[in-house]
């Protein structure tokens, strides 16, 4: 294809004439055509994977490896003195996702049709997607973040439904965003939306009137669920999602010659997480609206769905009060009751009720009750499942259990993140690892080969330098690329831990102020948001800053230790952060974090894992070997057995560790308060009290291991042969951590695709 001739054609100027804007909105549509005639029609059994969320990330880089234009588009463009770097600014991020589950989907998205499989995802326009996260006197602050008024990759399509809310009327309209695979088939993620959504319904910062549907359903990402308006409008928002969803799969079943009784031959479900549960009865609605008999509809249905669990913390378990969907769904209500009955006759078991005793609908009860396949998202996390936390469903049907290890997208998190090591692994292996992830281990025979140590830590240099700049440019702080870069980057939850990261680094400081001089020189990376409403996660945030900012005007310190919280964390700051860490935290209290994906990421840029016995740290272990992972803390049936005993007591611990104690007390005390220029500190007063109180994440049975292996991981560091071994074994061993291995599992085991 001449790229060129495209360009110019779509500029209707010379290159060098035009702006970057005007080159930018060019490549948009140049991308957008090349990837539609990688559209095919074929393929008579089709994936519709409905979430909630697609944390999508920019897309332009991407959207050009994958179609191979990249390296052209790269120089043509540099020949005209314009560069591809400057233009990507201008791509905005589409960040319709909270965190792991979004960006999973959208990995999956992209081995999908890397893999050539027929499979679309179907979600929301979230007109405003994560909030951007700002920092004002060291607490967060948030603002919209909105993605849509840029020029986007969104192609507006004619389709169109009705839907009926809350006794009204609602016509949707659905847009599309391409998905080209890697050298493959392009597939869709189909947005559906409202054409009568009005941001200036927005207040201060985002808030918003949550009462005007028609205006907000898709207005932002799903909004705070702490008050009565919040939990509803989340309904509404997912019963329009799943109506439009099922409306869609009908049509499309039925123009390719489906007569609806034989609808499992067209179509499979997998319902992500518990957000698009209301599909199940919908569907079954739709279906009886179509002529069919429930009894029909319901065990055609079953055969099509397939749910994904991702969580065991019971808050993230939805279940929703009975009155709100006959408020807002009634038609579906009776379906619900159906299914409930059906369940309570066949089992007389009431911990597998769809509705229970206090009338709120369980949406996991619907999705194990209906649908013909349950996964949990790494080994672990499926074991709990299987024994703990849905075990009273495991006994009843065994056959719908399994695990699918999560993964993520090589083209992203490798080839786009990180060039210069991809092209020194292509160097060294060939390049075929790139569409089979096995073969990175080929990079283990180098694993003695001194030249080849050096040019990995070379890359690393390279890699953390262009982070400092990139630091230095957008936020003036000035990083040093000399310490170890020990890094925490995900959603900001007590599960996760970030108190104690924290806590280590107040020990650290107080060391230091009392004259112990470490022998390494390290940068504690942070980035993390916060949910709105979720106060803890704010103080932890409150007291990292307060931290940052003693260190930050304290020379003494700041040449031993720097503490960095990095505002507004999202896909494309992980994308310079990811590849310049040499230490990664992966610190949940075991049992909690049901995979990590970013656990993952850090592996395959070389980075070595700090962490816990939990998710998929587990199998990064198996992996790697233990020479090559630093790991530390309870194992998850300590856990599991402290929380059933309700033995743990964090005042033990605070009165009998005089580390912990000086720790926590820190927190309090007047160098910390004094930031605030008042005598005392609301938010680090209750973290405080959270520590002695609760600790519910039981932090401090952890700290004195977990304080002991990072040091051990920085001295090891020093040895930089041995340290750079470490990271080639890592990069070597990540290749079971592609979304194309797990995508191939879930279409050999449950879609059967193809
Ligand atoms: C949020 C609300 C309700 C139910 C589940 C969630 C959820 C789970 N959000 N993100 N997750 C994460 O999903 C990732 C992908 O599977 C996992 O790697 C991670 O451990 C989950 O916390």
């Amino acid at each position: 294809m001449d790229i060129e001739k495209k360009l110019v054609d779509e500029l209707g100027k010379n290159i060098i004439e035009a702006t970057n804007e005007e080159i930018y909105r060019a490549l948009v549509s140049v991308v957008n055509k090349a990837a539609i005639d990688k559209e095919e029609r074929n393929g008579k059994k089709k994936l519709y994977y409905i979430s909630a969320e697609f944390l999508i990330g920019k897309l332009l880089s991407n959207n050009l490896i994958n179609l191979g234009l990249f390296d052209e588009v790269h120089e043509l463009l540099e020949k005209n003195g314009k560069n591809l770097g400057d233009i990507e600014e201008l791509d905005a991020e589409p960040s319709l996702g909270n965190g792991g589950l979004g960006r999973l989907a959208s990995c999956f998205l992209d081995s999908i049709a890397t893999l050539g499989l027929n499979g679309d995802g179907v979600g929301l326009n979230y007109h405003m997607g994560l909030f951007k996260q700002t920092f004002k006197d060291r607490l967060q602050s948030e603002i919209p973040d909105k993605w849509i008024d840029k020029d986007t990759f969104l192609i507006k399509t004619d389709v169109s439904y009705p839907v009926s809310m809350g006794g009204k009327m609602y016509n949707s309209v659905m847009y599309d965003l391409l998905v080209t695979g890697y050298e493959n088939r392009t597939n869709r993620l189909h947005l559906f939306d409202l054409e009568t959504i009005d941001s200036s319904i927005i207040k201060n910062g985002i808030d918003f009137d949550k009462e005007a549907v028609d205006k907000n359903l898709t207005l932002f990402l799903y909004p705070d669920d702490s008050d009565e308006a919040g939990r509803k409008l989340r309904i509404y928002q997912q019963y329009f999602m799943v109506c439009n969803a099922a409306h869609l799969i009908l049509d499309e079943a039925v123009s390719k010659g489906s007569d609806l009784y034989n609808l499992d031959e067209y179509v499979v479900i997998q319902i992500n997480d518990t957000h698009p549960t209301m599909v199940i009865p919908e569907l079954i609605r739709q279906l009886m609206e179509r002529g069919l008999s429930i009894d029909d509809a319901i065990e055609i249905t079953n055969k099509c769905c397939a749910y994904t669990n991702h969580t065991i913390l019971a808050e993230a378990l939805e279940k929703w009060p009975i009155g709100y969907l006959k408020s807002i769904v009634p038609q579906i209500v009776p379906i619900i009751e159906v299914l409930d009955d059906r369940i309570r006759r066949k089992y007389e078991d009431e911990s597998i009720a769809i509705i229970d005793r206090n009338d709120f609908v369980s949406m996991a009860a619907i999705d194990i009750n209906y649908g013909y396949s349950v996964n949990g998202v790494a080994g672990l996390h499926t074991e709990i499942l299987k024994n703990t936390e849905l075990n009273n469903f495991y006994k009843i049907y065994p056959e719908k259990f399994n695990n699918k290890t999560n993964g993520i997208t090589f083209r992203r998190w490798l080839m786009s993140c990180n060039p210069s090591l991809t092209k020194y692994l292509e160097e060294l292996i060939g390049e075929g690892f790139i569409k089979d992830s096995f073969l990175l281990k080929k990079l283990e025979e180098y694993k003695d080969d001194k030249n080849v140590l050096n040019k990995l830590s070379e890359i690393k240099m390279q890699n953390k330098q262009a982070f400092c700049d990139y630091i230095e440019k957008t936020r003036g702080i000035i990083l040093d690329k000399d310490t170890i870069f020990d890094v925490q980057s995900k959603r900001l939850h007590e599960y996760k831990r970030q108190q104690l990261n924290l806590l280590w680094a107040i020990r650290r400081y107080l060391d230091i102020k009392a004259g112990i001089i470490p022998e390494e020189r390290v940068t504690v990376i942070f980035g993390a948001k916060a949910a709105p409403a979720y106060t803890i996660a704010k103080d932890i945030i409150h007291a990292i800053l307060s931290l940052m900012q003693l260190i930050e005007n304290d020379e003494d310190v700041k040449k031993y230790l720097r503490v960095i919280m990095l505002d507004n964390y999202n896909v494309d700051v992980a994308e310079k952060l990811i590849p310049a860490c040499d230490i990664s935290e992966q610190i949940s209290l075991a049992s909690k974090e049901a995979s990590g994906t970013g656990n993952m990421k850090y592996m395959l840029n070389g980075a070595v894992t700090l962490g816990t016995m939990d998710g998929a740290n587990v199998e990064i272990f198996e992996n790697v070997g233990e020479e090559n992972i630093y790991i530390f803390g309870l194992s998850s049936d300590e856990v599991i057995a402290k929380y059933k005993n309700g033995s743990y007591d964090p005042k033990y611990y605070y009165d009998n560790n005089a580390e912990i104690k000086r720790a926590v007390d820190f927190l309090v005390s007047k160098e910390m308060i004094g930031l605030s220029g008042k005598d005392h500190d609301e938010s680090l007063e209750r973290l405080y009290n959270e520590f002695l109180n609760k600790d519910y994440f039981m932090t401090f049975p952890d700290f004195d291991e977990y304080c002991k292996v990072r040091n051990k991981a920085h001295s090891d560091y020093k040895n930089q042969d041995e340290w750079s071994r470490k990271c080639l074994l890592n990069i070597a061993n990540a290749g079971y951590f592609s979304s194309d291995r797990t995508i191939e599992e879930y279409n050999r085991d449950i879609w059967k695709l193809q």
